[in-house]
């Protein structure tokens, strides 16, 4: 991810594909409507997920050893994180990671709430780079990586495993590793989980706009680029685009730039698996698949895999 937001729409505008990381989509208000997003009826992941761990936890967790550190890549909502932890057998502590020091610090705090005595270690981490772990964990004692969502998706496919390789490398020898994976599937249901007819996929998308405005003053109109989501076969994924309705110049950090009605803005990759491409590539990366669970209309899966030498 590039440092800044201003450095990245620079990089953006000037490269002709004019893409840019997905990580800018989550100010306050981007993270506030992609919580809008899960609650939506098209848009299935993140119910169909947690449909997933309500089912299949106990069976999932009786292959992971007591006493277990669980690092979540993504401090995600105790929706997913509590069930796992009251499943697993006396967890020795909980890791969460994430880019926002602010959610981080709600999310420890409601954990802690939670789980009293249960050692809670946040630590902010940008998963596009290599991060660390709280250097004060128990050294001894297994590890379990959880990275629900299929926030992997967002990554493209050398990203990825990159971080399934760093994730081994810090989690160790004994450790596992529980990841969400959006699967393949109809056009039909894919377009509408990331174009929703309420428009609030819409809205999360062109909020980037309104945000290089407001944070780096540029001049340009948001109601000038439409929300379009595209299916692509190979590698399967959606990608978002902000299209230009009409040809506009958009002035930012004293460069100019000229966009052509039709041209985009591709704001984010949406990777959709099957389990043998994603297993495939967690081999390459140290990590071996030991279990995976599905829901009946086969459209997301929850992956357990154990760490190989590497
Ligand atoms: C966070 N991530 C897994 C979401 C996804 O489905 O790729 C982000 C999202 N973008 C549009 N809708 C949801």
């Amino acid at each position: 991810m590039t440092d800044t937001l201003q450095n990245a729409v620079l990089a953006a505008l000037r490269d002709p594909a004019h893409r840019i990381s997905s990580a800018w989509l989550y100010d306050q208000r981007g993270s506030a409507l992609f919580e809008a997003i899960t609650q939506l009826p098209s848009y299935y992941p993140t119910r169909t997920e947690i449909d997933i761990l309500d089912t299949h936890l106990p069976e999932i967790t009786a292959a992971i050893p007591g006493h277990t550190l669980v690092v979540e890549l993504g401090s995600g909502s105790s929706r997913k994180t509590v069930p796992l932890l009251n499943s697993l057998h006396q967890p020795a502590g909980y890791v969460p990671l994430d880019i926002s020091a602010d959610y981080l610090a709600d999310a420890a705090d409601g954990l802690s709430a939670q789980f009293p005595g249960l050692p809670v270690l946040p630590r902010v981490a940008d998963f596009t780079s290599a991060f660390d772990l709280p250097a004060d964990l128990p050294e001894h004692g297994s590890r379990l990586g959880f990275f629900p969502g299929s926030t992997i998706g967002n990554l493209d496919t050398g990203n990825a495993r990159d971080l399934l390789r760093h994730c081994r490398m810090l989690l160790g020898g004994d450790s596992r590793f529980l990841v969400g994976i959006d699967l393949d599937k109809s056009p039909d249901i894919l377009i509408p989980a990331y174009d929703d007819p309420e428009g609030v996929t819409a809205a999360f998308n062109r909020n980037l706009l309104v945000r290089i405005n407001r944070e780096l003053g540029a001049d340009f109109d948001p109601d000038d680029f439409r929300h379009e989501a595209r299916y692509f076969e190979a590698p399967a994924r959606i990608e978002m685009h902000l299209v230009c309705e009409r040809a506009i110049t958009i002035h930012v950090a004293g460069e100019r730039f000229e966009l052509t009605a039709g041209e985009s803005l591709h704001t984010e990759t949406s990777r959709k698996y099957n389990i043998e491409a994603f297993s495939t590539l967690a081999a390459g990366a140290g990590w071996s698949v030991s279990g995976h669970w599905i829901d009946a209309r086969g459209r997301f899966a929850v992956m357990l895999m154990h760490a190989t030498p590497l």
